[in-house]
């Protein structure tokens, strides 16, 4: 069998708003427009995923929060309603979601031989988060690809950002064994937001921008160095940043999802391609990827 390889990283947030302005058959609320900066960035995204060959996405979401480990979806396949328990009125979301089961046992022992805690999900009727939902929805509302669902592990919370920044390294070490040891084309993404500092009230038509911007300057500040590090593939300095920039700006990094994407692409040293950046009610979201092909014109 060909070794695997991951083709395509991305950092993918999951603002429900974004899934409710595309207005999919799938999801109830209906929207007349809103945040097309963001939603342009991930047309561009699918764009670039139209001419890569993947066969399975991998996600890791910070909205199934797992105190004790690290869980996998491992059923062939999920089906349920989806609700956003912020924003019912801007996500209920019907999904029918396939798993790839073998490469999920095979992540989970991978990771558990790095003496990291894990476990199966099995139960049919485990709701899947929305997070999940609208990370995969944007990349590929086709839905015609199973998908390797990973939980975020509370270790940043329970223990210390060092200890949660050293479980997700190995974890995305795990992804990237376990897809090379399968044979498959993975896309990986990290469903998450950057600066997370939001509104507490919601504008009366959720969609109207004239009332959208960033939260505050110190928080733009952050997510712009950041940015920046990625533009000039400085993964290491941005692993370093992690904890301070989730602290000073309340991101969703606490989940690790973005320390797992850098250790399973291996910390790249090129220039990731930024698709857009833009805020949802207060919070900093950036659609960022890093390819194999771009790492080959560098080369
Ligand atoms: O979960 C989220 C998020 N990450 C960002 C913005 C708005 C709502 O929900
Ligand atoms: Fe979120």
């Amino acid at each position: 069998m060909k070794k695997g390889q991951i083709v395509l990283g991305a950092l993918a947030p999951h603002p429900p708003h974004l899934v409710y302005a595309e207005n999919p058959a799938q999801n109830e609320p209906k929207a007349e427009c809103g945040w097309e900066t963001l939603r342009w960035g991930y047309e561009a995204l699918r764009k670039e995923l139209e001419k890569t060959d993947y066969d399975v996405i991998i996600v890791h979401s910070p909205h199934w929060r797992t105190r004790v480990g690290h869980h996998f979806l491992a059923l062939p396949e999920f089906k349920s309603l989806s609700v956003d328990p912020i924003f019912p009125n801007l996500f209920r979301f019907h999904y029918d979601l396939k798993c790839d089961v073998e490469l999920a046992e095979t992540l989970s022992l991978r990771a558990s031989e790095k003496g990291l805690e894990t476990k199966l999900m099995k139960n049919p009727d485990f709701r899947v988060d929305y997070g999940t939902i609208i990370s995969c929805h944007l990349a590929n509302p086709l839905w015609n690809k199973p998908i390797v669902l990973i939980s975020s592990n509370s270790s940043f919370l329970d223990y210390s950002n060092d200890y949660g920044q050293e479980q997700m390294l190995k974890l995305g070490e795990a992804t990237r064994s376990a897809v090379e040891e399968l044979g498959r084309k993975a896309l990986v993404l990290a469903s998450c937001s950057l600066s997370h500092r939001h509104f507490t009230t919601e504008s009366p038509i959720p969609e109207d921008m004239s009332r959208e911007h960033i939260s505050n300057y110190g928080n733009y500040l952050w997510d712009m160095r950041l940015i920046q590090l990625m533009k000039e593939g400085k993964t290491r300095e941005l692993f370093e940043l992690i904890p301070d920039f989730t602290e000073q700006t309340v991101s969703e990094f606490d989940s690790g999802s973005m320390s797992w994407l850098i250790g399973a692409l291996d910390f790249p040293d090129y220039p990731a391609k930024v698709h857009a950046y833009g805020t949802v009610i207060g919070t900093g979201n950036a659609v960022v990827s890093w390819s194999e092909s771009d790492m080959g014109a560098r080369k």
